[in-house]
């Protein structure tokens, strides 16, 4: 068990913080998440990982066991790090692989709340099942905006939030990852973006689609490019292998390629669907939704009850109702929901609203006045979904049935409380990125040029050096000084890419501006006195992971700015598994001016 705080409530001043510790051990052994059995990565003998249950305040210590036969390290996605820069977990850059039977201890402060996850940062680990999630409890003191759910029952409310259960979903393939990374040079186009099965807190299917339905839901974008190279979506849902060999414009070895990478598709059921206790005889149930797919993006919803977003990315905003979210790999959503309808039992329904794979699942959300405790994150029970009866808001390929119904639109995220820099600063800096493949579909890079992951085994990490390595002719490196401002521009100039989901290590950034088009300007500056429209300056989102518009018939764009407060080395990358290991990250060295002496005993 965690050892928690006793203090359940430390006072905002955190005078009184506590002290998580907590010890993960990741080993390597056959599991079958979705019937289907293979090698995978559990922590503590759990998939997915324990639930760390932390107060705001506190210091934490996590120290990970590697009993792996590989390298590895453990990020804590949207933890800000704030003068811990050596626990952000990303090979030689914060620190040192940690190899097979060696360990290392994390140490930060919670100094925000909200809902994170912690997910292996080496290689592809993500897909072989390296997460778990992350609860910060905020201060009961803290200001929250649940009056502006229900005015009555704000109490209520934040209890429910307070015991706010994880829902984590994941794309789930039946190759390891170093075989499907393996694999894509061998075959010549990305072979791994096709996925066996969605997993919901760790359980799932593989339900194949019959054709009708494939033919059916098979993305408008591509249509027109399938039937002019004559193929169809495969029996799994992904685009086939040859449409990626025509988008990248050189040959591929297809006839390499094991026929149930793409085609082949088997049903397993054998397993139980994930089910979601709300607590028996309670008004509201708040789940946060936390993506740690690595290939796909899913639209979420739950029958016949709609959802009161209240965080995004752990930061409380000012709520929105809506009927379904689209959810990101990265992205963490927290939400409540009104247990108003008869008790019983409610589909969780997760479908892809990605282009490249239609596949989905189902959950259950059940709700009693019966004492019975099957659910709930980290209960390995599971519900049936055969005999649920409910109505869905979504369809199998996420899209809404109503066309009255609600989809939650990220761009129009408010923070709670405000929580923008007004007037709008002038940036000191703006750096302008080449978003794309350059070469292979398997090839990619956030600025022209792919990230080098020998970087991962960089003797001494980059932060360990002083004075810091200000290397910027390689076209991945970013160099900031601290307390200045930083705008970056994502230009999507060829097309079809899908979005990316981008995630920022170390602190948030503001989401100022999106549009489709070319930016074929210098600044925002310029930018925003053409298209004013394009550009939120006054209380823009503020993410740690936020996605680029597809640019699925032509060029796209995405303006972020952030505050450099927090002077360490830092990964700036896609969330696409297969997108960064493909070359797509930029090294952020922020605040050189500033940059700190990593203690001895944090060194490894
Ligand atoms: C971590 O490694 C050190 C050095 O090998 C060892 O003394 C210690 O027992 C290990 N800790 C855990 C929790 O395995
Ligand atoms: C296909 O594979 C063969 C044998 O591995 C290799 O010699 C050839 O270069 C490959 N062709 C392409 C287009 O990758
Ligand atoms: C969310 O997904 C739906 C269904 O695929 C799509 O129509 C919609 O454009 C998406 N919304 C956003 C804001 O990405
Ligand atoms: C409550 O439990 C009883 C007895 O186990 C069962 O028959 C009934 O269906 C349960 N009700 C709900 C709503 O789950
Ligand atoms: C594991 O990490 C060590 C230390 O950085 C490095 O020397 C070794 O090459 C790594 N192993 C693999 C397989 O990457
Ligand atoms: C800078 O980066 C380039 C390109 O990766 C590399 O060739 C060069 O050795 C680097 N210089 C230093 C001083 O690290
Ligand atoms: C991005 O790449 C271009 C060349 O393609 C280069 O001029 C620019 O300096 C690079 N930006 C960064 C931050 O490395
Ligand atoms: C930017 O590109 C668009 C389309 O290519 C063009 O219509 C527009 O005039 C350009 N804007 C500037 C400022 O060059
Ligand atoms: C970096 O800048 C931030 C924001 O102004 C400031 O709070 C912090 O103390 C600075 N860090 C250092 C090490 O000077
Ligand atoms: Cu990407």
């Amino acid at each position: 068990m965690i050892s928690l705080s006793v203090l359940l409530f430390a006072s905002v001043s955190y005078a009184l913080a506590g002290a998580v510790q907590k010890t993960l051990e990741l080993t390597w052994k056959n599991g079958s998440p979705d019937g289907f059995e293979r090698e995978m990565i559990f922590i503590n003998n759990e998939f997915p990982g324990p639930l760390l249950e932390i107060n705001q305040g506190d210091a934490v210590e996590i120290t990970v066991v590697n009993n792996m036969p590989f390298n590895t390290t453990i990020h804590y996605h949207g933890i800000d790090q704030q003068h811990s820069p050596w626990a952000d977990g990303v090979p030689g850059l914060s620190q040192r692989p940690i190899q097979p039977g060696a360990n290392y201890t994390y140490k930060w402060s919670a100094t925000q709340y909200g809902s994170y996850f912690y997910h292996a940062h080496s290689r592809g680990q993500i897909d072989d099942g390296c997460y778990g999630p992350i609860i910060i409890h905020a201060p009961r003191e803290l200001a929250n905006p649940f009056h502006m759910i229900s005015a009555s029952d704000v109490g209520v409310l934040r209890k429910a939030a307070s015991d706010v259960t994880p829902v984590i979903i994941s794309d789930w393939r039946h190759m390891t990852s170093e075989k499907s990374h393996a694999l894509q040079s061998v075959v010549g186009v990305e072979s791994s973006v096709c996925m066996d099965s969605v997993l919901v807190n760790g359980k799932g299917q593989v339900n194949c689609w019959t054709r009708e339905d494939i033919d059916k839901f098979t993305s408008p974008a591509f249509k027109p490019l399938l039937e002019k190279l004559g193929l169809k979506i495969t029996d799994k849902g992904c685009l086939p292998p040859k449409l990626l060999e025509a988008i990248q414009g050189s040959p591929a070895n297809l006839s390499t390629l094991p026929p149930d990478v793409f085609d082949i598709c088997t049903p397993q059921d054998s397993q139980k669907a994930a089910c979601i206790q709300a607590p028996v005889g309670k008004k509201w149930v708040a789940l946060d939704f936390i993506s740690s797919a690595g290939v796909q993006s899913f639209g979420v919803s739950i029958d016949e009850h709609s959802m009161w977003i209240y965080a995004a990315d752990g930061n409380y905003i000012e709520p929105v109702e809506v009927d379904a979210l689209n959810l990101s790999n990265g992205d963490r959503y927290s939400v409540l929901v009104k247990l108003d309808k008869p008790a019983g039992q409610y589909g969780i329904r997760v479908s892809s609203t990605s282009d490249a794979q239609l596949f989905n699942t189902v959950a259950v959300l059940t709700y009693s006045g019966n004492k019975t405790t099957h659910g709930g994150y980290g209960n390995h029970g599971g519900c049936d979904v055969q005999t649920l009866s409910s109505t869905p808001s979504i369809n199998q390929a996420g899209k809404l049935i109503k066309p009255s119904g609600v989809f939650f639109d990220p761009l129009k995220i408010v923070s709670f409380p405000p929580q923008y820099p007004l007037p709008a600063p002038s940036p000191d800096q703006t750096v302008l990125l080449d978003v794309g493949i350059v070469g292979k579909s398997y090839q990619w890079a956030l600025n022209g040029t792919m990230f080098d992951n020998a970087i991962d085994d960089s003797a001494p990490p980059l932060l360990y050096r002083a004075p810091p390595n200000t290397n910027s002719t390689n076209h991945f490196t970013i160099v900031t000084k601290n307390d200045t401002w930083v705008d970056l521009i994502f230009k999507m100039n060829t097309f079809p890419q899908p979005a990316h989901p981008i995630h920022k290590h170390s602190n948030k950034v503001f989401v100022i501006g999106s549009g489709q088009g070319t930016f074929n300007w210098t600044t925002v500056a310029e930018a925003s006195a053409a298209i004013p429209d394009s550009f939120n300056l006054v209380n823009p989102p503020f993410r740690d992971t936020f996605e680029t518009p597809p640019a699925l018939t032509g060029p796209t764009w995405l303006a972020v700015r952030y505050h450099v407060e927090n002077p360490g080395a830092f990964l700036l990358h896609c969330h696409i598994q297969s997108h960064v290991n493909g070359g797509m990250a930029m090294v952020m060295l922020d605040g050189v001016d500033e940059w700190p002496e990593v203690p001895d005993d944090l060194k490894n």
